[in-house]
């Protein structure tokens, strides 16, 4: 084994010696390196690989080790938009189509004790057929902001309910205890818009009710498991989940903003 690298090495030294020829080889010993002395070789190739790959990977985009704000909740409820806003604050926020692929940018963040610093944004679509593509996702999660549209919320609460209960209690979220901030977006609506308090209280009792069903289905082999924390067998708190959740009222159109800005900025 030794002898082999040690052949090695005598064969890439005479390579390198032949390759800079008597000229460079000379130069060198005048200023007293001896690429003939093997232990002076063998430091400066070392060094030279280092340095190369040094330059190579300095550049490199840190976003891939970076972990992003993720963008979670029913179809129609404002991802986009708000993914619009989070990537180019100020642009129209209004008449985005369903969304079909996941969407993906970055957010400039700049709070206070921390140093400005862009964060991948992920905005996933709600269509149900397409929750699948979270998969991917979860595990790079810092955060999570799941939209729902509170002014068009009990026809759908059942749908809301099961992703939200999903997305609690998937390992990637729980185990890591990734907060998650429930928006409750389209606050601009006026009299049709149900308070934070009501839809995190009906939230709570529809999620209740799904989790015994869950349940069963995971025993029978039928669902993944999923960790809801510490639950009561009976009903469901937000408070015994794994994550922290809380709940802020929001809108796109009205520019009300701020609880998803200065919640991404603390996870971040
Ligand atoms: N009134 C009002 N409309 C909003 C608000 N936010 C988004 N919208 C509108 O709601 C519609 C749906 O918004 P999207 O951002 O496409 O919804 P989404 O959650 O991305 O939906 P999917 O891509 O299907 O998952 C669009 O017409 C938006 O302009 C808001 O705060 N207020
Ligand atoms: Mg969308």
């Amino acid at each position: 084994m030794c002898r082999s690298v040690d052949s090695i090495v005598d064969s890439v030294q005479s390579i390198v010696l032949d390759v800079l020829g008597p000229g460079v080889t000379n130069g060198l010993l005048r200023v007293g390196v001896d690429l003939g002395d093997r232990t002076t070789f063998v430091v400066l190739i070392c060094t030279v690989i280092i340095g190369i790959t040094w330059l190579l990977l300095k550049d490199r985009p840190a976003t891939s080790k970076k972990r992003s704000i993720l963008l979670v909740g029913p179809s129609g409820a404002g991802k986009t938009a708000i993914f619009h806003q989070l990537t180019f604050p100020g642009t129209e926020a209004v008449g985005f189509l369903p969304s079909v692929h996941v969407n993906t940018g970055e957010a400039l963040l700049d709070s206070p004790k921390k140093p400005v610093r862009m964060v991948p944004v992920v905005d996933l679509p709600g269509y149900r057929k397409l929750w699948h593509h979270m998969d991917q996702h979860l595990g790079s999660a810092a955060c999570v902001v799941f939209v729902l549209d509170a002014s068009n919320f009990l026809p759908v609460v059942t749908e809301i309910a099961d992703l939200l209960m999903e997305v609690l209690g998937r390992p990637e979220i729980a185990r890591k205890g990734v907060p998650v901030l429930i928006a409750c977006n389209k606050q601009d609506l006026g009299a049709k818009v149900h308070t934070t308090e009501f839809l995190r209280k009906t939230l709570q009792k529809r999620i209740g009710t799904l989790m015994k069903t869950r349940v069963e289905l995971e025993k029978a082999g039928a669902a993944s498991k999923l960790d809801l924390g510490r639950q009561d067998s009976e009903s469901f708190l937000f408070d015994a989940c794994r994550s922290s959740v809380t709940f802020a009222p929001t809108s796109v159109l009205a520019g009300q903003l701020e609880p998803i800005h200065s919640f991404v900025a603390k996870h971040t």
